[in-house]
């Protein structure tokens, strides 16, 4: 008899938990941030109690307190390639493309996530996850250097290897498999001190860009940080300082608003972390790096390409008004320019549908559900008559702007440097070896198969009377 197989959203639950708690112990201040964020989410909660329960009908509301995403970065095609495959046996596909040499940082980047609605549910873990663009670095010399050290290193563990193509082999991995992949997997994520370079090399890399050293220096990619998702993410930035932790001067992302829209991220700057480099004796020399931060974000509606092209165009202009210094002191003017802007953003769950600026998920109101319908009828007549009701779909991505702007708080002010973009969504894909899924898509699938089921439900009682 095959042994059952535990289902790849287990798998995912468990690593998250377990990712988790990693990164409690190696970052303390994230177990500060997990605590304030739980407090505001309760205490939103209590005071909304309408959000409560359309979270609560919707069957959203347990996921938030396990919701979380995390990010690494990668150095050669074969560690993307491999770390797909990894993800893959905890249903973690790669989704979007983003390219990053715009904002000054050399890589381009998917997210690891799972598709589809039961999946989300369970536990919406993701994994922003970066390349390394060694051709956007000039000196050829430092890049060959790089890839060297780069191709010496083995990011995973043997065993993770191995389950890796059990799991492909055989459909999936045993309950017992599953335990010792979640464990061997981590290590991939695992902060080392010690590094793989001597300090003349690190300093080379750093001088050409942060990121490489971070990149090239160690060992494995370790997590560089883990995100939980707040209902208020300005009460949470207001009150990090009360804990002891100082955040980023602004808020990416849309303004303030009723009606959330995609995602709203905010950070805390990167330790810096004691760290050894080779000597030329084969013993070690003291230094240090700084990687590692904390960031949180709040989670609104996805929108469709209108919506996001108006949302790119508001993002935009607010920003030739004011572009927010990286040491707070146009803080202000720039939330206030944003505001100003986003005025013309509807923010009502009415107009935003009306508009079709965002997705959303259908369902039959009690009235709805009592109802027979003798003929098709349009939509907008069923809302209107109390029939079907919509909620918002959560937008379970990022955001290339926001993301740049993490990279930058974290990497350090002062430190932006400009390359020619080169978006190379092919390359990229070439890398990974598959194509990235399409988020657009993703939505759109979801709300059909909602007005569907309505609709379905509405004319199959017709039929059988
Ligand atoms: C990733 C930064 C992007 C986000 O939430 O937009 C990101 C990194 O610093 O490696 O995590
Ligand atoms: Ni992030």
């Amino acid at each position: 008899m095959t042994p059952a197989i535990v289902s790849p959203c287990e798998i995912r639950a468990a690593f998250s938990a377990a990712m988790s708690a990693m990164y409690r112990e190696e970052v303390p201040a994230y177990g500060t941030l997990m605590e304030l964020v739980a407090k505001v989410n309760d205490e939103t909660l209590q005071a909304r109690p309408e959000l409560k329960s359309r979270l609560e009908a919707t069957d959203s509301l347990d996921r938030i307190s396990e919701e979380r995403h995390g990010a690494i970065r990668l150095g050669t095609a074969a560690e993307l390639a491999m770390m797909r495959r990894v993800f893959a046996v905890m249903g973690m596909y790669p989704v979007g493309y983003y390219d990053l040499s715009t904002a000054g940082v050399p890589v381009h980047s998917t997210a690891f996530r799972p598709v589809g609605e039961v999946a989300l549910k369970r536990n919406p873990f993701r994994v922003f996850t970066s390349l390394l663009r060694l051709d956007l670095i000039a000196d050829e010399a430092l890049r060959e250097e790089a890839a060297r050290v780069l191709s010496e290193r083995q990011i995973f563990t043997e065993f993770a290897i191995a389950l890796t193509q059990k799991a492909e082999r055989e459909g999936g991995l045993s309950p017992a498999d599953g335990k010792r992949f979640v464990t061997e997997v981590l290590e991939t994520f695992r902060w080392h001190d010690k590094a793989n370079v001597d300090a003349d090399m690190y300093h080379r890399l750093h001088d050409a860009h942060r990121l490489i050293a971070d990149v090239v220096s160690f060992k494995g990619p370790h997590i560089n940080h883990l995100t939980p998702r707040t209902l208020d993410i300005d009460r949470v930035q207001a009150l990090m300082p009360e804990y002891a932790i100082a955040p980023k001067a602004v808020v990416e992302g849309p303004p303030t608003r009723e009606c959330p829209v995609l995602l709203r991220q905010t950070s805390f700057k990167a330790l810096e972390e004691s760290v050894s480099f080779k000597d030329s004796s084969g013993g070690w020399q003291a230094g240090s790096h700084t990687a590692r931060f904390g960031e949180i974000e709040q989670r609104g509606i996805a929108l469709t390409p209108k919506g996001r092209a108006l949302y790119d165009q508001l993002l935009d202009e607010s920003r030739k008004v004011v572009r927010p210094a990286a040491d707070g002191s146009n803080a202000r003017a720039y939330e206030s320019a944003l505001a100003q802007t986003f005025e013309a953003f509807p923010d009502n769950w009415a107009a935003i549908r009306e508009d079709e600026l965002g997705y959303f998920s259908y369902s039959l109101t009690e009235k709805g559900r009592a109802t027979t319908l003798t003929a098709p009828v349009d939509v907008d007549r069923l809302i209107a008559d109390g029939l079907i009701q919509f909620d918002p779909i959560v937008y379970e991505d990022f955001l290339p702007v926001s993301a740049a702007g993490i990279f930058q708080s974290n990497l350090g002010d002062g430190d932006q440097q400009d390359f020619v973009a080169s978006p190379n969504q092919q390359r990229f894909e070439t890398d990974l070896g598959v194509k990235v899924l399409n988020e657009f898509d993703h939505y759109a699938g979801m709300e059909k198969s909602s007005l569907d089921e309505c609709l379905n439900t509405l004319s199959k009682r017709a039929a059988a009377e």
